[in-house]
């Protein structure tokens, strides 16, 4: 992010691009709320009616899939209007010409077919965007999960500078993490392209720098990119990676086309998983590491607008439980390299040491209720909530690049054997893959399996489907039993299920189709059908079973961890299990 949360309460306009705070973050929602309240206006595109447009001054209900079509044509418009800040784009960007060869096509006009959005919308929104005082774009899954996700960001940070909507306090760019510390494993370098601090593996003098820190010769440290997380599947399936460390993930429920993944990772020689609880991942596992929780354990996490934060262990680890850090460290000893940190603080002081943009972040700084929001390159330096505040970029000559796209319509449209556009998102009450939350039974009192399939009336009266019936969705990938919730907040034409649920899977019917340059996978569009069930009764039933089992084998799955050592143990029993 280039602002902070808390400045988001006092920017004039607030624009919202495929983010729904109010079920993703809480808090954040809360902030948009204030600013309203404080006279921001509100604008938010997104194909169904979340929380947020009810609130909202414009809510723009696009097309699922049309991102870079819509934002083209609203950055037309801005132009078309003359309302683009030509001072700002002559002192502090380049490529405006170029950038408007793509652009000046994309008439509101011409694309009303894609977005859905009558032009004189998009002229209203633009004029309020681009003449607020201070504006915001935040944007979330609805941009990253697609097809066109890297071109998408592009767009806005153009569209964001265009506008002079940057490079001054509470305006700019607000795209959100998910996890608490998603950024902290950005800033740490769990990328398979970065050192921590942003400090590339391709570069160099950071490698030099990496290896004299942790003195070993500097060809001990590759010069290559590794491979992405999404990769990983195919990549066992082509034999080119035989082992994979797997820590703190549930692939098997969140990531796309999960049914050719179990078969895939079954080809893996060694499997490791290191988790808090078992999960249908860890149950493939070769070997299991038990970490402790965030209520067991000292850290720092990294929020979405770059504030790190310190946190203190409330209780001890239980059992054979033991902190990831000491897990790691014993494990890289054993292996020949051996590591001696005594606290998580040694370990925080040595990535200070080696991130100059993190210097600043002292322990005592963050002791308490402290924050240290970096870039804080100094002891002294007080963070930085808003960053390049007048109109300085992180580029050599400090000028932002403009780059626009053409729009390109998804992998996987919809078809006659395959009528529904799948989109899948979040609910409030339950996390990710739902270890956590799935373990905590007064969550548990308000959702339960198999979780719920939104669909508009009329595609559920065409199908027979009455509201609260379990129904079947199946795609060319899989299938999966849901509860169907007629919601006329949606889109005709588009069904809504969220990847918490573990009979309901919708990971089961997901394309997997990623993005070239971020490998992130198309979640947000895949084609689908859904069918009633007509034996009621018989599909409850079922669908108690086939819990019951699940949770049975992650049971026996663990208890079958507790063998005596140099005991073997295979995990393709668990295999045959979940099978
Ligand atoms: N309670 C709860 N909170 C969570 C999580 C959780 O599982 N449960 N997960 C966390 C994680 S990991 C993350 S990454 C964040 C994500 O938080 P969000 O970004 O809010 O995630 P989503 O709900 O997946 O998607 C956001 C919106 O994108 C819209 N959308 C779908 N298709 C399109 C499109 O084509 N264009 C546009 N413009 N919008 C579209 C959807 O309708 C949805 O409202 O939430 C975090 N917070
Ligand atoms: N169809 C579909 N799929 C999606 C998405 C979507 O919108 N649609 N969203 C995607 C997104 S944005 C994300 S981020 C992923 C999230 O997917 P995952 O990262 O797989 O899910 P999480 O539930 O966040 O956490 C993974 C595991 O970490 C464990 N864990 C928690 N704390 C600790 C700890 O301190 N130490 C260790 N060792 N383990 C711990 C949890 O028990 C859990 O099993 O899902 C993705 N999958
Ligand atoms: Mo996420």
């Amino acid at each position: 992010m280039s602002v902070s949360i808390p400045g988001m309460e006092e920017a004039k306009c607030i624009m919202l691009f495929g983010y729904n705070p109010s079920a993703s973050h809480p808090i954040v929602s809360r902030r948009i709320v204030k600013a309203k309240e404080k006279g921001a206006k509100i604008i938010v595109c997104d194909p169904r009616v979340i929380e947020t447009a009810r609130i909202a001054d414009m809510h723009l209900q696009i097309n699922n899939g049309c991102n870079i079509a819509f934002l083209n044509a609203f950055a037309n418009s801005i132009v078309n209007q003359g309302l683009h800040n030509k001072e700002f784009i002559a002192e502090h960007t380049h490529g405006f010409d170029e950038w408007w060869e793509t652009i000046k096509d994309y008439t509101p006009e011409s694309v009303e077919h894609i977005t859905g959005i009558p032009a004189e919308r998009i002229h209203e929104a633009a004029r309020i965007y681009a003449t607020a005082e201070t504006a915001i774009i935040g944007w979330g899954m609805g941009v990253a999960q697609q097809k066109q996700n890297v071109p998408t960001v592009h767009t806005i940070a153009a569209i964001a500078c265009i506008t002079g909507q940057i490079g001054k306090p509470n305006a700019g760019l607000a795209p959100v993490r998910g996890q608490n510390n998603v950024q902290g494993s950005c800033d740490m370098g769990m990328l398979p392209n970065l050192y921590p601090g942003y400090q590339k593996v391709t570069d160099p003098a950071a490698r030099e720098k990496f290896a004299k820190a942790w003195n070993v010769p500097v060809e001990r440290l590759s010069d290559h990119e590794g491979y992405k997380l999404t990769d990983v599947g195919h990549l066992a399936e082509e034999g080119k990676v035989r082992a994979f460390y797997n820590f703190g993930e549930d692939p098997l429920q969140t990531e796309p086309d999960a049914i050719d993944l179990a078969r895939q990772l079954g080809m893996l020689d060694l499997f490791i998983c290191q988790d808090i609880f078992m999960t249908q991942t860890t149950m493939l596992a070769d070997v299991i590491f038990p970490g402790t929780s965030w209520g067991e354990h000292d850290g720092v996490f990294s929020a979405s607008d770059r504030t790190f934060q310190r946190f203190t262990a409330a209780v001890p680890p239980k059992g054979e439980c033991r902190h990831d850090w000491e897990i790691f460290q014993d494990l890289s000893t054993r292996m020949g390299y051996p590591m001696h940190y005594n606290d998580t603080e040694e370990i925080w002081n040595e990535v200070r040491e080696l991130c100059p943009t993190f210097y600043g972040a002292t322990y005592e700084k963050m002791a308490g209720v402290g924050h240290a929001q970096w870039p804080i390159p100094t002891i002294e330096h007080p963070g930085t909530p808003d960053m390049f505040l007048g109109g300085k970029f992180t580029t050599p000559d400090q000028h932002a690049l403009l780059m626009a796209h053409e729009w390109e319509p998804p992998t996987e449209l919809p078809d006659d054997e395959y009528p529904l556009i799948l989109c899948t998102v979040r609910e409030v009450g339950h996390y990710s893959c739902r270890s956590m939350t799935g373990n905590c039974r007064a969550l548990s009192l308000l959702a339960e399996e198999p979780g719920e399939i939104h669909i508009h009336p009329d595609d559920a009266i065409a199908r027979g489907i009455g509201d609260g019936e379990l129904v079947r969705a199946h795609s060319r990938r899989g299938e999966a039993m849901s509860r169907a919730v007629l919601d006329e907040r949606i889109n005709k034409g588009t069904v809504y299920m969220t990847y918490q649920w573990w009979i309901g899977k919708c990971n089961n019917l997901t394309l997997h189709a990623t993005d070239p340059r971020s490998h992130t996978p198309e979640d947000k569009f895949s084609a689908c059908q859904v069918e009633a069930i007509e034996d009621q009764v018989w599909a409850e039933r079922r669908l108690q079973e086939m819990y019951d089992e699940l949770k049975d084998n992650l049971a026996n799955t663990a208890a079958a961890q507790d063998i005596e050592p140099g005991q073997a143990r295979s995990s393709r029993q668990a295999e045959a299990v979940m099978a």
